[in-house]
Parts: C-alpha cells; structure tokens; sequence
C-alpha cells in the first residue's frame, strides 16, 4: 500500500508556481492577486482560508481575505462580488463556502465573473469543464486528477466508483474521470445517498473517490483488492483529547481499507492540500488569460 501524500506533492507544485510568479515578476509584470470573501464565523471555513492565505504567500501571489459578519445580507454580498468582478487588480476570488442560510449560494455564485471565478463553480465554467474546454477546474477535483497524476496511477480502461454527486465534488470528478486523457479514460459510476447496494458498486471499483460526507462510509468488505482509495471527506468530530476538541475524520475506514488499497489518500494530508494548490494553479492561469485578453 502507497500513501498518496497530499502534502508532499503540493509542496512539490508550489514550487514550480513560485518559479512562474518569479519570472512573470522578472519580466514586469504584476504578481497574481486573490481575493477571499470569508462571510460568518464557520470554524473550518476560517481554516480552509487561513491554509488559502498562507499558500499564497509561499508561491509569491498577493492575497486578500475580505472577512464579513454572519448578519451579512445577500444584496452586500452581491455588492462586493461586483465590486470585485470590476477591480482590474484582482485577478481572481472566491466567496467561501457553505454561506450563512440567508443567503442563495446559487444566486452569488451566478454573479461572479466567470473569467475571475478561480473556484470554477459558475455554470459557464461547469459547462466549458463538461464540454472539455479549458477552463477553471473545481479545485478539489483538479487537485485529485494532479494527485492521480503525479503517482503515475493508470486510470485508463478503470471502474471508478465516485461516491456523491455534489456540484463541487462528485459530478465534476466523474466528468475529468471519464474524459479522454491521463489520467482520465475511466469508466464511472457515481453513487449517491439514494443508490441502492452501494456495496455492489464499490466492491467493483478499480478508483473510488469517497465525497459524501459520511464520516467512515467506506468499510474494508466495500473494497475489492489492490483498488485506489481517494478520501475526500473532512468530518471534524469532537474529540477531548485532542488541543483543539475535534480529529478530523475522512469518509474512509482507514484501518480497515488501508490493507487492501494498492493506493490511498490519508485524512488530513492527502486531498486537502491538493484542493488548496489547485486553487493557486487556478488564479496563476487567471492571471495568465486576463494578461492574454488584453
Ligand atoms: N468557495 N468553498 C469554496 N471553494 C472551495 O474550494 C471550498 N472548499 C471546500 C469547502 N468550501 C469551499 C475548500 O476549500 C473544502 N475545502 C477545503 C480546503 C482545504 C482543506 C480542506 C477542505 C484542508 O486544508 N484540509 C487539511 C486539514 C485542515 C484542517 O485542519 O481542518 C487536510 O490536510 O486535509
């Protein structure tokens, strides 16, 4: 059994975007600028733009983490996406997910620009994505094809079994599976919360990508020998002994399924790190088409 380590390979690629940002600098041009809108006081939220914040520091981009209150109302927010779809020093943000309850995720992520949107969600990025056109890649499922890809893991001709169909997940990952290319080629499956026999999917699997949510889902008698086991689950569940009162829990029986998978993500180091240097290869190609279209 090989760990597809998240943390290393991401290092690996940061480094090679802070090489690009320093030639672009060389060359006179201005480094690449993300913005962040964090909105409310969600704990994991906080973390996940924190590690955005750091990362863009290590690869030489310029940052802004704009922080507002959980009162926040939808015509604010609209207003500071427009803002931002407008301020020619921007490049590229992103508006944090999920957003407090008062707020229509959909209508916010419709009104971001779609040549600034570096998080990929907006339907004209998820129709180019589906079409195979370039564009921006949701960033946990580019940062899993990257993980996929740097461990030389053959995909072409294989089962994979994707485990939930959400927008930002599932449904982009079981499109980039089963395009043409490396990796890619696969044929899939998506599975969901109203799939019946799951077990009869996964057993099959040559690739299962677990992003449900679900705390454990996948046991060792779900999994066949020698598959390739991708975690994308992030379950923070309270646990005393820990400094900070939670351990975060993938949606994989590690202990179980380690033994049998000939590859497997860990949880934390493995698709999380992928998720948040993707986001960088995201807004350095922002950057690079917005310089392109001028
Ligand atoms: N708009 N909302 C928007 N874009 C995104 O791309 C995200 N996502 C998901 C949640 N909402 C979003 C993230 O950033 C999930 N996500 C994310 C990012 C980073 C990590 C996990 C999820 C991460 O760094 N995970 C670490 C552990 C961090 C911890 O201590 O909690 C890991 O090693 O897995």
């Amino acid at each position: 059994m090989v760990l597809l380590d998240g943390k290393t390979t991401s290092a690996a690629i940061k480094q090679q975007i802070a090489k690009q940002v320093e030639e672009l600098v060389a060359n006179g041009e201005k480094r690449p600028h993300l913005v962040a809108i964090l909105v409310g006081d969600n704990g994991a939220s906080k973390t996940y733009v924190a590690a955005k914040e750091k990362a863009c520091g290590e690869v030489g981009f310029n940052s802004t983490v704009l922080r507002l209150p959980e009162e926040t109302t939808e015509a604010e927010l609209l207003k500071e996406v427009d803002r931002l779809n407008h301020d020619d020093d921007v490049d590229g943000f992103i508006v944090q997910l999920p957003l407090p309850k008062h707020i229509n995720e959909q209508r916010i992520i419709e009104a971001v620009d779609p040549s600034k949107d570096v998080d990929g969600f907006h339907p004209v990025n998820v129709g180019k994505l589906s079409l195979g056109l370039p564009t921006f890649v949701s960033a946990t499922p580019f940062g899993i094809m990257e993980l996929l890809k740097a461990y030389n893991i053959d995909t072409k001709g294989k089962h994979c079994v994707v485990l939930g169909r959400s927008n930002i997940v599932g449904r982009p990952m079981a499109n980039l599976l089963s395009q043409k290319g490396n990796p890619g080629d696969c044929t899939v499956t998506i599975c969901h919360s109203r799939t019946q026999d799951i077990a009869s999917y996964t057993r099959s699997a040559d690739i299962i990508v677990a992003a449900l949510g679900v705390p454990e889902f996948l046991k060792g008698d779900m999994v066949k020998d020698g598959a390739v086991i991708v975690d994308v689950g992030i379950t923070r569940v309270p646990d005393e002994t820990r400094p900070k009162g939670y351990r975060i829990v993938g949606d994989v029986a590690f202990d179980e399924v380690a033994p049998k998978a000939s590859y497997i993500t860990p949880v934390p180091g493995g698709v999380g790190p992928m998720t948040i240097v993707s986001l960088m290869k995201n807004t350095l190609q922002a950057a690079q088409w917005r310089k392109q279209a001028e």
